[in-house]
């Protein structure tokens, strides 16, 4: 007999679910090819500004929020800026912060560890980037009769959501940066967010300028990141 297509569990509704199944060489192809593709996606501060249609950044937006997260709170606003009046106030904003980042907050290690990645406080990109995603974490929820009730493992779930956006930014050729102008406070006032709103990430999306370079880095090895109990 066919298992039905939905059970009851708690008095919610169940749906049947089906996993694509791949033989044992499709699985081993599969997976490999997916890591090979992943592994050619790099961080690019040197941005084009070619327009990118509206309905991309909808598509990317959309495959972020399918993320796991907390009771399924899915507890994040992507907030998507094209408009350039907001972009140069944002950068300049940002420039802000990074000035007394680098010229104040930042130990000398942290910025010896940075030289590699040639950063500086100068953030050109956030005005030159077609598309700017900030990416809002919500601490709590406005439930009826105006409650607040707070989210559950609110930075697992955002960290994955934006794992998630920048492999969809990768998938679609485009090119990105997890840009973090620390305190990053100002970006809710720009942008007028609810109380319940923390700026988490910033993720200038666009092509990459032509041409351009990344640092020459390589990437640790599985014997250094994974350890295997079999
Ligand atoms: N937020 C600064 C500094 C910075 C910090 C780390 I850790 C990086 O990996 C890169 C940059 C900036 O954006 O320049």
């Amino acid at each position: 007999m066919e298992p039905p297509s939905s059970i009851t569990i708690n008095g919610y509704k169940h749906v049947s679910y089906h996993a694509d199944i791949f033989s044992k060489e499709e699985l081993i192809l599969k997976s490999k090819l997916f890591y090979e593709w992943l592994n050619k996606r790099r961080s690019v501060r040197d941005f084009s500004d070619k327009s990118i249609p509206k309905e991309v950044i909808e598509n990317l937006i959309k495959s972020a929020s399918t993320a796991p997260s907390g009771a399924h709170k899915q507890p994040w606003t992507f907030c998507a800026i094209s408009n350039p009046a907001l972009k140069t106030q944002i950068r300049e904003e940002a420039e802000v912060e990074e000035k007394a980042n680098y010229e104040n907050r930042m130990s000398k290690r942290w910025k010896k560890d940075l030289e590699p990645l040639a950063t500086n406080m100068n953030k050109p990109f956030l005005e030159i980037a077609p598309w700017l995603i900030i990416v809002f974490k919500k601490i709590y929820e406005f439930e009826e009769k105006g409650e607040k009730h707070n989210n559950y493992y609110v930075n697992e779930s955002i960290g994955i959501a934006c794992g998630m956006l920048i492999s969809a930014i990768h998938n679609a050729g485009l090119v990105t940066l997890t840009h973090t102008p620390s305190p990053m406070g100002f970006l809710a006032n720009i942008l007028k967010r609810p109380d319940n709103e923390r700026a988490f990430l910033l993720l200038p999306v666009g092509y990459p300028k032509l041409p351009t370079y990344v640092p020459d880095i390589t990437r640790k090895n599985l014997s250094e990141v994974a350890v295997f109990y079999e």
